[in-house]
């Protein structure tokens, strides 16, 4: 085939400053704007101009020549493969040098584009200018990770949950490179990939991924105690997040702010989920990471898709200079949250993720975070994990991309202009015109100038650091007590949270093959708490260890849970509604609850037999993970049989070769005993019957129909998500 004429998409590339810059109105009637304000238009802006539309068009080899023909070029038709076929090979050689390094740790992670806007003038504490003034508006994109897994991973491993987030700041981008665990699980940069080894899977056969139930991890974290805070955190619900879209987040070490005259704040950043939060319970998350493994980016990517956006509110702690050893521990030290009953969160501003990635490797794999980069009215402290990550994360980049020049691709630059001496490199994008890169010169007439803090805005460091003293490899005396804050987080816990950290730390001790290392976990828990050490001892075959009262205290905080706190908003969570074919009036409810529920921005799945005309999801397919509530259907309850395997393959009551025996009742029992809303309509409340469940139980409600009053109370049901009494405790 022969092409007559070329067409390709690429609308330019270069031009590094965008006209439509943060806070000022796009007026481009082409861009499409979504959710709050202009800053999501002034994204879609600025990345159309690397957008490489396919439509349309002749297919072109990388330099541009319109291609013939897709078979490889052979010596006769038969006939062994030309070398000489450059079509061939470009193709083949593209492919072959398709993946990069995955990131080192927090491999497996979505994005999405979004807007942050401030909620006032806070030229009081900073001079960053993305915080100057009420309304303004810059856009974000912001990346959800976990960190152990790899790549190909599944989202709902029990971790700790990355939350980055970059503002492209009309002064420049500044990341908070954070996570959903206020703290960390070491306080000196060396000792992490120490850490990292212990949780990746072992060095000889590569197990188990994404998981740290196992020797290796246990014995670092034993042997490691400033690793126990943060773990426990990970043990609870901040482990086992519903969705991206439910977890709080935090910068964790201690920042600095500074205003335009020079003083200075010390801040910890947090990010406040207006969702609400919500945690899956172990096994739930466990069946979710063998049946959806996408299931968290999955709902990001659906939740924006259906322009439900999440959004959170920035805050920080302030507090002053002096105040750094004030609260009986050392703010530099990232193993401690600062309890905000001390220094109360004061919000900033919102951010909303309101725009999908148009391609996840250029976008959300290609964006490269940094805690060095800050802007303007920001700076670090002496936290010496800080310190670390200031190489750490721009080394790792070089890795990755080969090269220095990954601050030029398009997720990664700023949206202002860029005008230094840096010059060439793998990848350059950019033709610098100007041939004397070097400073101070007089052939450029001086330029790139030296900005100053009056003309120019430039940067500046906190006038009042200083740092002296001896040279010295130690660990800070006052980063020496590292029980106090997991007892003032096991301590602040509510009982059945209590229990599911039991339960974690039962499971992933259980699968530590070394008593030494199972006795030294108990060891350290008793540290902690004799009660959750001698809990956890007893179902390992370990001692129950004396209590060592010098470690114990009463203190308790608010804020610390992931459970037992109603959701604020039911946005994307999903009834599953099991009815069936044979009953289409059961079906027909299904439109009903929706209807009902549709204000509240929860979706209703109907569940059959088979695809039908409104049927969503087959049974065959479906399983009590996806959906955050379970109500059965007024005639769909004879598909309910008693769990009775006596009469398998298919011949129990209610079963059908179409799906595995037993299915429907599975997926009730299932989302009962993972806390779950359950309900019945009608007739269906046989199958609560059919499953033991009493419709006296808090979150199981019956209705004749799917009207107001039925969906009030599921919507009741949501807000609380899980119902907390169906998990037993320890006596
Ligand atoms: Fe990271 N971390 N980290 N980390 N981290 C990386 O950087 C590192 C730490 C965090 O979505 C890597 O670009 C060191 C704390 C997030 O792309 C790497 C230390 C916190 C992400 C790296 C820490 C984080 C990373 C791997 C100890 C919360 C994913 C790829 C000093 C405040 C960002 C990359 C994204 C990624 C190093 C500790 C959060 C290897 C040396 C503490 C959210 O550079």
């Amino acid at each position: 085939m022969h092409a007559l004429a070329l067409v390709t998409g690429l609308v330019g590339i270069a031009n590094a400053a965008c006209p439509y810059m943060t806070g000022e109105a796009g007026d481009n009637p082409h861009i499409e704007r979504r959710g709050d304000g202009d800053a999501a238009a002034n994204t879609e802006e600025f990345l159309s101009q690397f957008y490489l539309k396919d439509q349309d068009v002749y297919l072109t080899s990388d330099v541009g020549g319109p291609i013939e023909d897709q078979n490889s070029l052979s010596a006769g038709e038969r006939g062994a493969t030309l070398l000489e076929d450059f079509i061939f090979r470009q193709k083949i050689q593209r492919f072959d040098h398709e993946r990069v390094p995955e990131r080192a740790v927090h491999a497996r992670g979505a994005g999405a584009h979004g807007t942050f806007i401030s909620y006032g003038d806070w030229s009081n504490i900073t001079a960053a200018s993305f915080l100057s003034a009420k309304g303004k508006q810059t856009p974000v994109f912001t990346r959800f990770s976990t960190v152990a897994g790899s790549r190909g991973s599944a989202d709902t491993a029990r971790d700790v949950h990355g939350f980055a987030t970059r503002f492209y700041t009309d002064e420049g981008n500044f990341d908070i490179v954070g996570n959903n665990i206020p703290v960390f699980f070491i306080q000196d940069a060396i000792l992490f990939p120490d850490l990292i080894h212990a949780v990746k899977p072992r060095g000889d056969n590569e197990i188990p991924q994404a998981a740290t139930a196992h020797d290796s991890a246990w014995d670092f974290f034993s042997q490691q105690p400033s690793t126990l805070h943060t773990l426990l955190w990970a043990m609870a619900g901040h482990g086992i997040p519903r969705s991206f879209r439910h977890v709080d987040g935090f910068g964790v070490h201690t920042f600095r702010l500074v205003t335009d005259d020079g003083s200075t704040k010390l801040v910890k950043f947090h990010w406040k989920g207006l969702q609400g939060k919500a945690s899956f319970v172990w096994e739930e998350a466990q069946q979710t990471a063998g049946k959806n493994a996408d299931f968290m980016r999955q709902d990001l990517f659906e939740s924006i898709e259906a322009e439900r956006y999440p959004e959170w509110e920035l805050g920080v702690q302030i507090m002053e200079e002096e105040d750094q050893l004030r609260f009986g521990f050392d703010l530099l030290d990232p193993t401690k949250i600062v309890p905000e009953e001390l220094v109360p969160v004061t919000k900033l501003g919102k951010m909303q993720l309101n725009r999908n990635p148009l391609n996840y490797f250029a976008e959300t794999e290609q964006v490269m975070f940094q805690p060095g980069h800050i802007v303007r009215g920001v700076d670090f402290t002496e936290d010496p994990l800080l310190q670390g990550r200031l190489f750490s994360y721009l080394d790792t980049q070089l890795n990755r991309h080969g090269g220095p020049n990954f601050e030029q691709l398009p997720i990664n630059r700023p949206r202002t202009p860029i005008h230094n001496n840096n010059r060439d490199g793998a990848g350059q994008m950019f033709i610098p015109l100007n041939p004397n890169a070097y400073s101070p010169n007089t052939e450029n007439k001086g330029s790139p100038k030296q900005a100053n803090q009056t003309v120019g805005k430039g940067f500046f460091t906190a006038p009042g650091r200083t740092a002296s003293g001896k040279l010295q490899r130690t660990v800070s005396s006052t980063f020496e007590d590292v029980w106090s804050q997991p007892r003032l987080f096991w301590n602040s816990l509510i009982a059945a949270e209590k229990q599911f950290v039991v339960d974690a730390m039962r499971f992933e001790t259980s699968n530590v093959k070394s008593s030494v290392v199972r006795n030294n976990v108990v060891i350290q828990l008793n540290r902690i708490s004799n009660d959750l050490a001698t809990r956890v001892a007893k179902a390992i075959g370990v001692d129950a260890p004396k209590p060592d009262d010098s470690f114990y205290h009463d203190n308790t905080t608010a804020h610390i849970g992931a459970f037992g706190q109603k959701l604020a908003k039911l946005d994307g969570l999903k009834v599953g509604l099991l009815a069936s074919v044979d009953n289409p009036d059961s079906i027909a409810q299904g439109a009903e609850l929706q209807s009902a529920l549709s204000s509240a921005g929860v979706d209703v799945v109907v569940v059959a037999e088979r695809f039908a005309d409104d049927v969503d999801q087959t049974y065959s397919a479906s399983d009590a993970v996806q959906f955050d509530a379970v109500v059965v259907a007024d005639g769909a309850e004879g598909l309910f049989g008693s769990k009775s395997f006596t009469n398998l393959p298919n011949k129990a009551s209610g079963s059908s070769s179409l799906y595995p025996a037993g299915r429907p009742l599975d997926i009730l029992l299932d989302a009962f005993r993972f806390g779950k809303t359950v309900g019945a309509l009608g007739k269906g409340s046989e199958a609560l019957k059919s499953g033991l469940i009493s419709e006296d139980r808090d979150g199981v409600y019956t209705a004749s129909s799917a009207g107001d009053a039925f969906a009030k109370d599921v919507k009741e049901g949501l807000r609380t998500f899980k119902f907390l009494d169906r998990f037993a405790i320890d006596e």
